[in-house]
C-alpha cells in the first residue's frame, strides 16, 4: 500500500520511500560524506536528477531523504529540505527570498532568534523588514510595500500564544505576489497544515515536537511547488545548512510516535490550563484550548487540535516567578520544548534576565510571565509538583 493511502500515524510509521537491499525493517544509518559511482557519468546523470542515486552527503544521503520525504508527506507538500537546525532553515527562506532591496514582514511575536537575525544581520545587507502583531490582518495590509517579498509567520507563536488567521493573510498576501512561510513549530502537521490553508512554505524547528526527545537539534523546510523548493534547496546545498545522517535518523524514529505523544501531552496540557486557570496565584493563562483565549473560535477552526504549550502570568511578577523556578521538581527548568518531559521557563529571570524589564516588555515578556512545555508524564504527577511549587509563591 502507497504510503499516499495512509492516515496520519500510518505515514509516521511508514513513510519515508527508503527500502533498504537486505530488507531491514529500520532504515540502517547511512553515516558516510560520500558515495562511489557507478561510471564516469553516472555522479552528473544524478545530480541532473536523470537517475537515482547519491553523490555527498551535503547534497543528498538516505536517512535525510526518508526524514524529508516523510515531513514533506505529513505537511502534504511537493518536497522537504532538512537542515541542521531551525535556525538553518529560517536562514534558508531569507536567504533562499531575499535580496537587497526587498521588503519582508514578519510576525513581532515570534521566536526571538528569528526576528533578531533579521534586525541584526539581514538588514545590514539593504533588506527592509516590518514585525508587526500579525493576530490582525489589517496590521499587515498596512505595512505592505512593493518591495515586500516575504511575509513570516508563527502561529501559535513563541512564548505569547498568538493565532494568526492563515486563510485570510495567505490571501492577502498572495493578491501582492508576496510568498507566505509558516513556523509550524508549535503544532507539528499533527494538529496544523499551513500548506492546507494557503501557505508556500512550512518550516519546522525539529528539535521540538517532530523529534520529541529532547536529543537532536534540526529543522525543515517544506515547499508547496517545485519553483521555490528549488530556491531552498540551492541554499541548503550551496551554504551548507544540511543534517547529519545520525541526526536524521534520530529524528525519523523519534517522529514515529508523534501522534500519540502530541495526544497524550495534549490530553494533559489541556488539565493543566484548567488547573492553572482556576488557581488564586495565576494572573492569567493563555492556551488555545481554554475558551479565554482571545483566538479560540479561529484556534479550533486551523487547528486539529490546541498543542502542548500555555503561558501564564504569575502575581507577584519576578520574584513569584522565581520562587516557582527554585520549588518545581518534576519539571525541568529548560529552554526548548516539545519533548515528552515537561519543561518550565521563566524569561524574566532566566532566557531573558540580561534585558531591562522597559525591553521585555515592549517584546510582550511581562515579569510574571511562564512558558510551560507540557510532557506526557503522569498527570497527576505534573499537577501535584505546580501545586507543592505555587503553594510556595
Ligand atoms: N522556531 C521556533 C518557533 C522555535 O521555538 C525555535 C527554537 C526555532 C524556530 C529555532 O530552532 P532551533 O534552531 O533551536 O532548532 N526555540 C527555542 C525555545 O523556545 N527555547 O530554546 C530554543
Amino acid at each position: 500500500m502507497d504510503t499516499k493511502d495512509q492516515g496520519f500515524t500510518s505515514k509516521l510509521v511508514h513513510a519515508g520511500g527508503i527500502k533498504d537491499t537486505l530488507g531491514s525493517a529500520v532504515t540502517p544509518i547511512y553515516q558516510t560524506s560520500t558515495f562511489s559511482f557507478r561510471d564516469a557519468g553516472h555522479g552528473a546523470r544524478c545530480f541532473a536528477g536523470e537517475e537515482q542515486g547519491y553523490i555527498y552527503t551535503r547534497i543528498g544521503n538516505p536517512n535525510i531523504e526518508e526524514l524529508e520525504n516523510t515531513v514533506a508527506e505529513l505537511e502534504k507538500g511537493f518536497g522537504g529540505i532538512a537542515t541542521a537546525s531551525g535556525m538553518a532553515a529560517v536562514n534558508t527562506v531569507y536567504l533562499a527570498l531575499l535580496g537587497a532591496g526587498d521588503h519582508m514582514i514578519g510576525s513581532a511575536a515570534i521566536y526571538g532568534s528569528s526576528r533578531g537575525v533579521m534586525e541584526t544581520l539581514y538588514s545590514g545587507f539593504g533588506i527592509g523588514h516590518d514585525f508587526v502583531d500579525t493576530t490582525n490582518i489589517e496590521n499587515i495590509e498596512k505595512v505592505i510595500k512593493p518591495s515586500t517579498r516575504l511575509l513570516f509567520l508563527e502561529t501559535p507563536s513563541n512564548p505569547t500564544m498568538g493565532i494568526t488567521d492563515l486563510q485570510a493573510a495567505a490571501r492577502l498576501a498572495h493578491r501582492h505576489k508576496i510568498l507566505v512561510c509558516v513556523d509550524n513549530t508549535f503544532s507539528s502537521p499533527y494538529l496544523q497544515r499551513p500548506l492546507e490553508l494557503g501557505a508556500d512554505i512550512v518550516l519546522h524547528s525539529m528539535t521540538k515536537f517532530i523529534n520529541g526527545h529532547a536529543d537532536i537539534v534540526g529543522g525543515m523546510l517544506v515547499a508547496k511547488e517545485k519553483e521555490v523548493y528549488d530556491k531552498l534547496r540551492y541554499v541548503m546545498v550551496h551554504v551548507g545548512f544540511n543534517m547529519d545522517p545520525h541526526q536524521a535518523w534520530l529524528t525519523r524514529r523519534g517522529l514515529k510516535t508523534l501522534s500519540i505523544r502530541l495526544e497524550k501531552a495534549q490530553e494533559n496540557t489541556r488539565q493543566v490550563a484548567a488547573f492553572l486557570e482556576s488557581h488564586p496565584k495565576v494572573e492569567w493563562v493563555l492556551y488555545p484550548g481554554l475558551k479565554s483565549h482571545p483566538q479560540y473560535e479561529l484556534a479550533k477552526q486551523q487547528m486539529d487540535g490546541p498543542g502542548a504549550m500555555i503561558s501564564f502570568g504569575l502575581k507577584g511578577g519576578l520574584e513569584a516567578g522565581r520562587k516557582l523556578m527554585n520549588n518545581v521538581h518534576l519539571a525541568l527548568l529548560a529552554v526548548s520544548l516539545g519533548g515528552i518531559e515537561t519543561l518550565i521557563q521563566h524569561p524574566a529571570s532566566m532566557t531573558h534576565s540580561t534585558l531591562s524589564a522597559e525591553v521585555r516588555r515592549s517584546a510582550g515578556i511581562t515579569d510574571g510571565l511562564v512558558r510551560l512545555s507540557v510532557g506526557i508524564e503522569d498527570l497527576d504527577d505534573i499537577i501535584t509538583d505546580l501545586e507543592q511549587a505555587l503553594l510556595k509563591v
